[in-house]
């Protein structure tokens, strides 16, 4: 229930117009003029993110903190004379804004003698060790799984055991995201794109991350019926790389673009991890954050009022009868309460009246999943003045699931469960008239 957080990439590669740095890039090319971390995180704040992730450690090994374990880092570096930490700055600008931090570190290294060799993974594992200590809470962990050569020419087997309880051991609530979680998937692309069948859990016996991970289409959709809990996360770029180049800089994704992936990731289950590299003075550019607030305010715009809220509904079946578990609990705006049906009940229907017609083209629907995630399929039906009409036919739901339509009118809408996994459990729906002005980009 994150939905939205900020992704940024920043190392020598911003300064190179490299996506993957060698590793024998001189320290000195890391010269930002005017790094200002509480201007990421007022930035963060203003575009409506609550959480950031930022690279400490890319692939070519450079590390955005004065680690003991590398000669390859800001102190190495000509920013501040060698006397700056950038995870510093930013963790403490996070904790001023109350926004939650989050590390990437990459296991692969370019740039480390010893990468390669079995001396690595505990080196790696007392650089993450460093991380988790030195700067406070870390939600979540971001584990690439890319594995590359290093100097020596070799590959590196890497000890992701104990990589995780590294992480853990300090941080024991911290989300850990690879291609596999445990604690969060890779969506299997990095276009920001969550499957319109999209399951919260995944098989991952005998799989692991990078080229051990299951192929893209099953992370895009997850596993039906899996037996571990790992929902999927989607990252993209605003601009065509990861890292800031002065190339890019008119090649900022537009706000149609942006509104297609949020519908696409938020709006199938997804959370969004929306990367914004920051640019060679250390500040978010202009375009990109001119772009940010277009784009919080069209989501704000966008699911502002509710049509539907406390709007009269009823169903096939209460469990139990119960009023605690009735279909009003569909309207009143709130989570926490459900609407679902006795044990046996995997169908059912439940109708919406709206009280009058009422022009709409978005409906959000949500299973209570701290009781898991149940729905397999599902139809929605509008009255036309004489009888139901179906305009559209789904398979999961999850958390959010955001359905998309060309404006239409409507007095009653009525969902069917067609199949589910267990009896459903849908904390609401929800109808909103979006802005016409952004026409999103269907499908993958
Ligand atoms: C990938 C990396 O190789 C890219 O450079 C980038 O960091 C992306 C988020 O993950 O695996
Ligand atoms: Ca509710």
């Amino acid at each position: 229930n994150m939905e939205y957080y900020w992704f940024t990439h920043f190392g020598p590669n911003t300064f190179t117009d490299k996506e993957w740095g060698y590793g024998d890039e001189s320290e000195k090319v890391f010269n930002p003029t005017s790094v200002d971390a509480n201007q990421w995180a007022k930035t963060l704040e203003d575009a409506g993110f609550k959480q950031m992730i930022l690279t400490c450690k890319h692939h070519d090994g450079f590390c955005l903190w004065p680690s003991k374990y590398s000669t390859h880092t800001v102190r190495q570096s000509a920013w501040k004379n060698g006397k700056g930490d950038v995870l510093k700055e930013l963790s403490l600008a996070c904790a001023a804004y109350g926004l939650k931090f989050g590390v990437y570190l990459s296991p692969w290294d370019r740039n480390h003698p010893d990468y390669g060799t079995p001396a690595y993974n505990a080196i790696f594992a007392k650089t993450l060790d460093e991380v988790h200590t030195q700067y406070g809470d870390v939600f979540e962990q971001w584990f690439d799984g890319a594995n590359g050569e290093g100097p020596n020419g070799k590959k590196q087997v890497y000890d992701w055991k104990l990589f995780q309880n590294t992480v853990y051991k300090q941080h024991p609530n911290a989300v850990i995201f690879s291609d596999v979680g445990p604690g969060s998937r890779w969506i299997g692309n990095e276009k920001g794109y969550a499957g319109e069948t999209n399951w919260s859990t995944l098989n991952i016996d005998g799989f692991g991350p990078g080229a051990d991970a299951p192929k893209p289409e099953v992370l895009n959709s997850g596993n039906k019926n899996a037996k571990y809990w790992i929902p999927s996360e989607a990252d993209v770029s605003i601009r065509p790389g990861w890292f800031y180049s002065p190339a890019t800089d008119d090649k900022v994704k537009s706000l149609a673009e942006l509104a297609a992936i949020y519908h696409a990731s938020v709006g199938r289950n997804a959370n969004l991890l929306l990367n914004v590299p920051v640019d060679r003075r250390g500040l978010i550019s202009r375009n990109d954050s001119l772009r940010l607030m277009e784009l919080r305010k069209y989501i704000d715009e966008s699911f502002k009022t509710n049509l539907a809220l406390k709007k009269k509904s009823t169903a096939s079946q209460v469990r139990g009868g119960l009023k605690r578990f009735g279909a009003s609990n569909l309207t009143d705006g709130k989570f926490g309460t459900y609407w679902t049906t006795n044990d046996n009940i995997k169908k059912g229907s439940f109708i919406v009246d709206l009280g009058k017609a009422v022009e709409f083209n978005r409906i959000l629907l949500q299973e209570y999943i701290p009781l898991g995630q149940r729905v397999a399929a599902f139809s929605v039906d509008v009255w036309d003045g004489s009888q139901f009409k179906e305009i559209d036919r789904q398979t999961t739901i999850g958390y959010k699931r955001i359905l998309s339509f060309p404006l239409m009118k409507t007095s009653k809408i009525r969902v069917n469960i067609l199949d589910a996994l267990a009896c459903p459990v849908i904390s609401e729906l929800q109808v909103f008239k979006a802005p016409e002005s952004e026409k999103l980009t269907p499908g993958n």
